[in-house]
């Protein structure tokens, strides 16, 4: 592809009926225009990406984030698990097996509403650079975080923070009151500031209409860059969240999710992340078929579950896409 193609790709500019209208295409239109967009904007052809998460750091969490089993403000709240926030060693033993399993990125989750300083930030820039010695790609999410922060993540080798909107700035309010919106996008331009990549995204299923997820897409296809990394999450409706009851996602609106993703994001790395248990094998190839390079890899996200991993393995045989599994330096 020509600079000049790949420069007409990427837009910033992006209005919401425009969006609006891909995300209603025929599902055939949608599936041959974001096959198009992923071939162009790939030409080597299919790779996934499999990032393996960990949770350091579970429950107790300030926020109230309504779909959240992690936040000290619903029943659900997941506290009292062992905790690894010093285990250095132990984080790091987690991430040389989840190498061995064939993982590429190590992704390690704090449920804080922002970093503190401390012991357990010192351990966690340790952790972020025994990752990288690994081989790997490293990516911390844990809420807010400093400028200096941000600068001390980067030097220890940070590859990409994770930070989602969640939602449409529209319909945000209906799910989190303890941070606000443009907070979330402050903590991105600090982390892209000291250099990291982004990764961010949101979830589907929280009650939000089309336009919402319209409205979501087009402020994260605004972002300049388009982050690096956007994971697409279905709501994992946990027990004793506000939003237990809701009323479940359709298969083909993830789809159709991840194919508007991969239209206004042509060279992101588009990651299919919770909610694939509730998905068939079929359902997952088209999403990898309209552009998801990435799944989470390994038998649990952060405090729920995710497909075993010999599922995964049998998925991308079934799919015939190769993985990064070969990837991964050793070190
Ligand atoms: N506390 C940090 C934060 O909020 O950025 C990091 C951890 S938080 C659990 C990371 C992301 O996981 C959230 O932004 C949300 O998008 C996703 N998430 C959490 N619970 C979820 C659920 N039940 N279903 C789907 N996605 C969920
Ligand atoms: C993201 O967008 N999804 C992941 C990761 N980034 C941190 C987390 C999903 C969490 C699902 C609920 C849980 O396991 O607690
Ligand atoms: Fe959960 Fe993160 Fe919200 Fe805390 S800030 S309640 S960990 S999503």
């Amino acid at each position: 592809m020509s600079a000049v193609q790949s420069q007409a790709l990427e837009r910033h500019d992006w209005s919401l009926e425009e969006i609006e209208s891909l995300l209603e295409l025929p599902l055939v239109d949608l599936l041959w225009r974001a096959q198009q967009v992923h071939r162009m904007a790939h030409p080597a052809g299919y790779h996934v990406q499999l990032a393996s998460l960990l949770s350091v750091k579970t429950g107790g969490c300030e926020e109230d984030c309504a779909y959240c089993p992690q936040s000290m403000h619903h029943s659900s709240d997941v506290t009292g698990q062992p905790e690894l926030q010093l285990q250095v060693d132990g984080v790091l033993e987690r991430a040389r097996v989840a190498r061995q399993a064939g993982a590429h990125r190590f992704c390690m989750g704090w449920a804080w509403r922002e970093i503190r300083e401390g012991a357990a930030f010192e351990a966690m820039l340790q952790m972020v650079s025994g990752v990288r010695e690994l081989g790997m790609e490293a990516c911390v999410t844990a809420g807010m975080l400093s400028d200096s922060q941000a600068r001390r993540l980067a030097e220890a080798g940070l590859t990409s923070y994770n930070h989602n909107l969640d939602t449409s700035p529209e319909h945000y309010d209906q799910i989190i009151s303890t941070r606000t919106y443009q907070e979330r996008l402050d903590t991105l331009q600090r982390a892209r500031d000291a250099g990291i990549s982004l990764c961010c995204g949101g979830i589907i299923g929280m009650g939000e209409s089309r336009r919402d997820r319209a409205s979501l897409l087009q402020v994260l296809a605004g972002l300049t860059p388009h982050p690096e990394s956007v994971p697409i999450n279905g709501l994992v409706a946990v027990e004793g969240t506000p939003l237990e009851g809701q009323e479940p996602w359709q298969p083909l609106e993830l789809v159709r999710m991840v194919a508007v993703a991969r239209i206004l994001m042509p060279k992101a790395r588009v990651r299919l992340s919770a909610g694939r248990e509730r998905l068939s094998q079929e359902a997952q190839i088209l999403c990898l078929l309209v552009g998801a390079d990435s799944i989470f890899y390994g038998d649990s996200l952060l405090t729920t579950s995710n497909p075993a991993v010999q599922a995964d393995q049998a998925l991308l045989a079934a799919a015939g896409v190769a993985s990064s599994l070969e990837a991964p330096a050793v070190g």
